[in-house]
């Protein structure tokens, strides 16, 4: 196994055992909510989030099991937004992660509940004493997940995603879309590991640019395999942003620029990392990765 495929691994063992012992079971009347939680979150998935909180808090020298518990909190968000994203009144999708969405193993309230319960525990994560010593990081990391999951950041991107169903947008609207909607929580998922380990603005700030990039590449990278992916390689339904008549990096480039710009991207974002040296390697993998994925 390369070396880049076992550290994903690893930390994907971490966040699932976090997340196992963080999520409710068993239960009296609501256990239903605990079992669909459970169900959207435990595995599958590929935990890019997980690996960039992780990988992120090894630079500063933060002990693993405090990177683990803010990397299963980011974890904990992006099902949420899985769940709810899946849900008919959004984007109406039966297959997630290769198995039924929630709400066709479980039902639509059932699956409104489970993602409210995924994204407030994430918060319980954070403000818990086992995530930091000092209280003043823990508001922190609670603070700046809060905004990237909120209106200004993913909820906020979901919402003009949406809106983009009713008109076509241009390629700058698109990156602000983007930057909101997948961009910032996987700038958080960067940040979070400089919050826990107190670092000075210099390393943040790389390591911000570094994410921004990444993200940005996801996206295209996601774009290109609803475009040219299969359901089986993907685990979700493929085509989508096609039917939708739907503008995206892919519509609006086409195949080939779209390509090249990802790896554009993806060379800046290996460049930010430089003052990091060998330190950052994992993450310059991940940077590839997400270009190369398959699903
Ligand atoms: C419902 C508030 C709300 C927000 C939804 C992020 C998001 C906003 C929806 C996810 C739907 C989607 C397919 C977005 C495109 C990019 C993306 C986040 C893909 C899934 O992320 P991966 O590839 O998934 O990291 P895994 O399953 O590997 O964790």
């Amino acid at each position: 196994m390369r070396a880049f495929d076992a550290a994903l691994a690893a930390s994907a063992a971490v966040v699932e055992a976090t997340l196992a012992g963080v999520l409710p079971k068993d239960g009296g009347p609501e256990a239903r909510v605990f079992a669909a939680m459970r169900y959207a979150t435990l595995g599958g998935g590929k935990r890019l989030r997980p690996f960039l909180v992780i990988q992120g808090a090894k630079l500063f020298g933060v002990p693993e099991p405090w990177a683990a518990r803010a990397a299963a909190a980011v974890e904990l968000v992006h099902c949420y937004s899985l769940v709810h994203d899946d849900l008919p009144a959004m984007d109406d999708d039966e297959l997630r992660r290769g198995r039924p969405t929630c709400h066709i193993e479980f039902d639509e309230a059932t699956a409104i509940l489970a993602g409210d319960g995924l994204l407030t525990l994430a918060f319980e994560v954070l403000a818990g004493e086992a995530t930091h010593p000092e209280a003043a990081v823990r508001v922190a990391l609670v603070a700046a997940l809060a905004k990237a999951a909120g209106a200004e950041g993913m909820v906020g991107g979901q919402m003009c995603d949406l809106e983009a169903e009713t008109r076509s947008l241009a390629l700058e609207e698109i990156k602000r879309l983007q930057r909101m909607k997948t961009g910032a929580l996987f700038a958080f998922s960067c940040e979070a590991g400089a919050i826990l380990g107190k670092a000075s603005s210099g390393p943040r700030q790389a390591l911000l640019a570094y994410a921004e990039d990444l993200g940005l590449a996801f996206q295209i990278a996601d774009d290109l395999l609803d475009a040219e992916g299969t359901e089986a390689e993907v685990g979700k339904k493929v085509g989508k942003d096609a039917a939708l008549g739907k503008a995206t990096f892919v519509s609006l480039l086409g195949i080939e620029n779209a390509r090249k710009e990802a790896q554009r991207l993806v060379h800046g974002a290996v460049s930010s990392l430089a003052i990091f040296g060998e330190k950052a390697e994992p993450l310059a993998e991940l940077a590839r990765f997400v270009i190369a994925r398959r699903a």
